[in-house]
């Protein structure tokens, strides 16, 4: 894999080594949205997040509740919504209530902690109000964790950093990516995991998080890399994260279907 190359030794997996079942690992969990996750992955018997990239709020809608019978989580970019409106989140949240998943916005914080606690629960999205996990870029340094960690813990909330993207010639990579591990680590009641192309720590109370997943391997003009979820899972990853292979295949239903299948059956093989 392209990016192994770059990882400090330490950081190298070698082979995956993670034998315990979604089940078990819940019992590690010590952050609450993290435990709900390994149990719902596992009662459901689904590790897909299905990527709603939809920009009309009634296509979204009718996206998350199609899907929603075969995924753990639904990832959302709640600022491309052009209709956004405050029903539509209680339209997802009760669509989560349903369906039993978990809401994770892609939000990618990257400012001081001061700007990202205002942008987590300020504004027109007030996200920390109804996304169980976000993410966040650890440029900034550990203030970035420290500033979400300080709203996200009093409301049982979850954060994933980014050592890792998917996009071509991204820059973090190396030392940036060891540090960012490092600083998981450190605040493990709140940071519950990574953006990874591969297995990155040997704690199984982390959950490694794959997007650039597709099973066509189509690519795109704009850097974005795939991986299959066979490979992403043979390396590690313990939630697959599919976008548009799913929102733009003729039948999405049939196609959540198919990378749940695929997904489950990769992660059986390696328990
Ligand atoms: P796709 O249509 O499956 O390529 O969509 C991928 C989604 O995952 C999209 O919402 C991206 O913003 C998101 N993503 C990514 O592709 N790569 C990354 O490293 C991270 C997020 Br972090």
């Amino acid at each position: 894999m392209q990016q192994s190359e770059t990882l400090a030794p330490s950081l190298k997996a070698t082979n995956c080594a993670k034998s315990l079942t979604y089940g078990q690992r819940a019992q590690l969990a010590t952050n609450p949205v993290a435990k709900r996750l390994f149990e719902t992955m596992e009662r459901k018997r689904t590790n897909l997040i299905v990527s709603a990239d939809v920009t009309e709020k009634k296509a979204l809608l009718e996206l998350i509740d199609a899907v929603g019978p075969h995924v753990c989580a639904i990832k959302t970019h709640i600022d491309i919504v052009n209709d956004f409106d405050w029903d539509l989140i209680e339209q997802l949240q009760q669509l989560a209530r349903i369906h039993d998943f978990i809401i994770f916005e892609d939000r990618k914080f990257a400012d001081i902690g001061n700007t990202v606690q205002l942008q987590y629960q300020q504004g027109i999205y007030r996200i920390a109000e109804w996304a169980d996990m976000v993410n966040a870029h650890s440029v900034p340094g550990p203030g970035i964790i420290e500033g979400l960690r300080a709203v996200g813990l009093t409301k049982n909330r979850a954060l994933i950093l980014l050592p890792q993207m998917s996009s071509k010639d991204n820059l973090a990579t190396g030392d940036y990516t060891q540090k960012t591990v490092a600083w998981a680590q450190q605040y493990d009641d709140f940071v519950i995991g990574f953006i990874a192309r591969q297995q990155l720590v040997e704690d199984q109370k982390f959950l490694h998080f794959t997007p650039g997943v597709q099973l066509a391997l189509k690519g795109d003009a704009l850097g974005q890399q795939y991986l299959t979820p066979q490979v992403a899972i043979r390396d590690g990853s313990d939630c697959i994260i599919v976008g548009r292979g799913i929102y733009h295949a003729d039948n999405y239903v049939a196609a959540a279907q198919e990378y749940q299948v695929v997904g489950w059956e990769s992660y059986l093989k390696r328990i």
